[in-house]
C-alpha cells in the first residue's frame, strides 16, 4: 500500500508497475513543492508480475494526537529501556534541564539524530495538549 504526502509519485509508480491502471498523474507546485491531491479514490490493482498494490490519495498532514509519550517511546526499545532505567518518573523526555536521561544515552551521530526527531514529534505532539 503507497501512503504518502501528494506530490511523491505514489499513483507515478502504480501506472509503471501496472500499465492498465491508468491513474491519473498531477504536477507539483514549483513554488511550494507540493502536489494537487489528484487521487481522490484508493484502489487496489493486481502487479502482472505478482501481488497486489494499492495506491491511496496523499495525505494532508501526519500527527501523533492521541498517542500517550509513555507509549510512543516503546516504539524505539533502546530509547524505552533508556528511558525506564534513567528518566525521573513521568518525563515528558523534552529536554536535560528537566532530568531527562536520553541526551546521556544518545552518544553516536546516530542516536542524536535518532533523539532529535524523537523530540521533534514528541513537541508537536505536546503542543496538541495544549489546544
Ligand atoms: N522527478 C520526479 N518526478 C516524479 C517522480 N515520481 C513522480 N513524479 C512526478 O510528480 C508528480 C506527481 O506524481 P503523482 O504520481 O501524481 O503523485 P501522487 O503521490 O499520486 O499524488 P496524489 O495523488 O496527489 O496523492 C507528477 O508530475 C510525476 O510525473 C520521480 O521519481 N521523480
Ligand atoms: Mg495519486
Ligand atoms: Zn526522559
Amino acid at each position: 500500500m503507497l501512503v504518502g504526502y501528494s506530490g511523491v509519485g505514489k499513483s507515478t509508480l502504480v501506472n509503471a508497475l501496472v500499465p492498465t491502471a491508468m491513474r491519473a498523474t498531477g504536477v507539483v507546485n514549483d513554488v511550494t513543492g507540493r502536489g494537487r491531491h489528484t487521487s481522490s479514490s484508493a484502489i487496489m490493482y493486481e502487479v502482472p508480475s505478482g501481488g497486489l498494490i494499492i495506491d491511496t490519495p496523499g495525505i494532508r498532514s501526519f500527527g501523533l494526537a492521541h498517542i500517550l509519550i509513555e507509549h510512543f517511546i516503546n516504539a524505539f526499545p533502546d530509547v524505552a529501556q533508556a528511558a525506564a532505567s534513567g528518566c525521573p518518573r513521568g518525563c515528558t523526555h523534552e529536554s536535560a534541564d528537566a532530568g531527562c536521561a536520553l541526551d546521556a544515552w544518545a552518544t553516536t551521530p546516530d542516536e542524536r539524530t535518532r533523539l532529535t526527531s524523537i523530540r521533534r514529534l514528541i513537541a508537536a505532539r505536546l503542543a496538541t495538549d495544549a489546544r
